[in-house]
């Protein structure tokens, strides 16, 4: 290549550049140094090494080893491998200017099935934590991102009681051995997807089937989370102290009465349900008669525990979902044509993100401070002459990141955004067609490419950083 094809070239790849940039408005709160800009992993997507060091096996290994379960067979076994490459994602996290990082720990690496310790893979993250601490880089570390110990789930999982105060113990011995390392603990990801996927309609593991699961795995996962803050309050009282819940939009169909209701249903189960209980210490009674004769056995002092106050509240948010009456007490989905959405069939809709947080911000008095701990899309990525152009990535991050500017001029109290993913990874079910990565991962080499998108949200902190001074 001559120079001047070589300048051209990149003077043509800086064109891209500047006209994607991320420019939020001079008053965005996205300017403010203490608005954190971070990436997000789970352990499952991206660890691998199912079998080493101790790693017992998880719910998410018995399911992905079981034929029809996920997309072309894929398992977590070896992901992005980044138990072994963790130092250079690390580095490439800190490349990209990441001011945080939210990851989080597998629970049958770290203790045995008669609850002991494994040094070896405690040992894992601590070395992954202090590295971050060099880097200058918050530590947000969730305990449960769906990798329940199969033997847990042999004594019946998140349907029985005692897998709560498993849970907190897991809790009090990560506390006890990370304390200090962690800026913020999360105890559970998403249990909504915990209860209603795994033991409601089979999609995720532990892949159970039943209409009467649900709720009561709902009630053992957050009087977990109750359990495991009074823990982890007790052992590291610096860090804060929250949950992450995935949030939806519902919308009406039409303006009848009977669609506004369904909508409202639709938001019931699936955002109060999680966060009443949170919030107000109590389940949303529409919820038993959108499912009727499903109320959870809770015990006297459950709710109050589950109530304890948060230091703060990790939203995620993907998509929302348009609906209609049943004609009875629930919903039926009516996919709306000719609107724009994502490798995973997802409408891209950012105003649901802003209109959710309002509208949390109204209903509850108690709203801790949030961080958008997910938000992000897959799409069909690969790499063209060493480049990844995610150009509906871009567009949909910036327009999401607007959109929570917009509730924070509302009077929302967003501390955060993590965008979903920092790597390509194994998404559930889907097994790795599905890329939500910022980084493109290539399953056979595991080589990464920044994709576009990451470049920009790297120059827009570098930005940001200099117009402060540095
Ligand atoms: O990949 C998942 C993540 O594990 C939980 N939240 C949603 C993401 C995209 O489906």
């Amino acid at each position: 290549m001559t120079h001047d094809s070589a300048a051209s070239q990149h003077s043509a790849s800086n064109a891209i550049l500047d006209d994607d940039a991320f420019t939020p408005s001079p008053d965005s709160a996205l300017w403010r140094r203490d608005f954190l800009l971070g990436a997000a992993t789970a352990s499952y997507q991206i660890e691998g090494a199912a079998t080493e060091d101790g790693r017992l096996p998880s719910i998410w290994d018995t399911f992905s080893a079981t034929p029809g379960k996920v997309l072309a067979g894929d398992t977590g076994a070896v992901a992005c491998d980044h138990y072994h490459r963790w130092s250079g994602d690390l580095d490439l996290l800190k490349d990209l200017n990441f001011e945080a990082y939210r990851f989080s720990i597998a629970w049958p690496r770290v203790m045995d099935a008669s609850g002991r310790p494994n040094p070896k893979g405690i040992a894992f993250y601590k070395r992954l934590l202090e590295r971050l601490k060099e880097q200058g880089i918050q530590t947000f570390a969730t305990l449960y991102h769906w990798d329940l110990p199969q033997h847990l789930e042999d004594r019946g999982g998140w349907l029985n009681r005692d897998t709560a105060y498993r849970f907190a113990d897991y809790a009090d011995l990560m506390s006890r051995e990370l304390t200090g390392l962690v800026d913020a603990w999360m105890t559970l990801n998403e249990p909504w997807c915990s209860a209603y996927l795994g033991y409601g309609n089979g999609h995720h593991a532990p892949g159970l089937s039943n209409p009467r699961y649900p709720t009561q795995a709902m009630h053992h996962l957050l009087l977990g989370h109750g359990l495991a803050t009074q823990v982890l309050r007790a052992n590291d009282a610096k860090s804060a102290k929250g949950i992450v819940a995935n949030v939806g939009r519902g919308t009406p169909n039409s303006q009848t009465p009977a669609d506004i209701t369904a909508a409202r249903r639709f938001e019931v189960q699936h955002n109060a349900w999680i966060l009443d209980p949170l919030l107000k210490g109590e389940y949303p009674a529409e919820l038993f008669e959108l499912w009727p004769g499903t109320e959870p056995l809770v015990l006297d002092g459950d709710m109050e525990t589950i109530a304890a106050p948060l230091d703060f509240l990790g939203i995620n948010y993907y998509f929302r979902t348009n609906v209609k009456s049943d004609g009875a007490h629930g919903y039926t989905e009516v996919p709306l044509p000719g609107v724009e959405r994502t490798q995973m069939g997802w409408e891209v809709y950012p105003d649901g993100l802003r209109d959710l947080l309002v509208g949390f911000h109204d209903a509850y008095d108690n709203l801790p401070p949030i961080y958008i701990t997910e938000n992000g899309m897959a799409s069909d990525d690969s790499v063209q002459d060493g480049e990844v152009v995610d150009a509906q990535r871009i567009a949909f991050l910036k327009r999401h990141l607007a959109a929570v500017d917009a509730a924070i001029k509302k009077g929302v109290d967003v501390r955060g955004y993590f965008v979903w993913s920092l790597l390509d990874n194994f998404e559930w079910a889907f097994g790795y067609e599905r890329r939500f990565g910022v980084v493109h991962v290539d399953y056979d080499t595991q080589k990464r490419t920044k994709k576009r998108s990451a470049e920009l949200i790297a120059r827009f902190i570098a930005e940001r950083n200099a117009r402060d001074g540095g």
